[in-house]
């Protein structure tokens, strides 16, 4: 008898030098014991330094792309990440409709580089909130993200803000919503998810680093990872959590370019 592979799909966009993205979401994937597939919805040119260039792939080749991999093959888990446009969130709300079983969705809401380059105008934003958000098991964003969507004019700091922001994003239809803290001050990252009407908290230190290139795509993609081998959301937050902190750890240790380098994703194989 055969084993299966565990599959999670990524719907991302492509990061040549590596440290976020497509690229960052398959090396997760690898890392966590899961086969990774991976759908493309845009090129960026891009180092460490910052993002040069953003080309949106057509919404006709993101369905194909999709299509040919699940017409035969299993799919546990989806990881979508920078999605490009509005017809590419549409397109993306639609495929997703396609696959059987019905497996978990983890939408990381990007919606901009930590360099501060735009990658989504407040018309896709709204329609990401709209289509897509009510397909999702989990929607991840960062503070200034969590102001965002949430609609509120101020950067949630306070335990309380931070907790009204989850719960306004909720409406928009997300089973689960994790905010995350690492933009926030002092030497704590402090995660806040609501999940089942419940807000649990996820308290780590930061890590001293510069090689912080591609953190939220590499936890919303490990989160994934723990989701398509069984995990409910609560526990699966919490593995993704130490998994990124331990590759945060083990990557500064390394150099990559003369900027923001990535994470040593594979600091469990070598
Ligand atoms: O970290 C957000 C992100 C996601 N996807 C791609 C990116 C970035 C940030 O630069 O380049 C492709």
């Amino acid at each position: 008898m055969k084993k299966n592979y565990t599959t999670v799909l990524t719907i991302a966009g492509s990061d040549g030098s590596g440290g976020a993205g497509i690229q960052a979401d398959l090396r997760t994937f690898a890392a966590l014991e899961c086969y990774g597939l991976s759908v493309i919805t845009a090129v960026t040119s891009q180092n460490t330094l910052g993002v040069d260039d953003v080309m949106v792939i057509d919404s006709r080749a993101v369905a194909s792309q999709f299509r040919s991999i699940a017409c035969d093959i299993r799919i546990d888990a989806v990881k979508i990440g920078m999605t490009g446009n509005c017809r590419n969130i549409i397109t993306i709300a639609s495929l997703l409709c396609e696959i059987p079983g019905n497996p978990p969705v983890i939408l990381d809401t990007v919606l901009g580089s930590s360099g501060g380059k735009s990658f989504l105008g407040t018309e896709a934003i709204t329609v990401m909130k709209e289509e897509l958000f009510p397909l999702t098991s989990m929607v991840t964003p960062n503070l200034p993200e969590a102001a965002i969507l949430a609609g509120m004019e101020y950067t949630p700091s306070t335990t309380e803000e931070i907790e009204e922001a989850a719960a306004l994003i909720s409406v928009s239809g997300a089973s689960s919503v994790l905010v995350k803290g690492g933009h926030g001050t002092g030497n704590l990252c402090c995660d806040c998810l609501l999940c089942n009407d419940t807000f649990s908290w996820y308290t780590s230190e930061k890590v001293e680093t510069v090689n912080t290139h591609g953190t939220g795509c590499t936890l919303s993609s490990a989160i994934a990872a723990f989701m398509a081998k069984g995990a409910e959301c609560r526990d699966a937050v919490k593995e993704a959590k130490l998994f990124l902190t331990e590759a945060l750890a083990a990557g500064a240790a390394y150099r990559l370019g003369s900027g923001n380098g990535p994470l040593h994703h594979c600091y469990r194989l070598w």
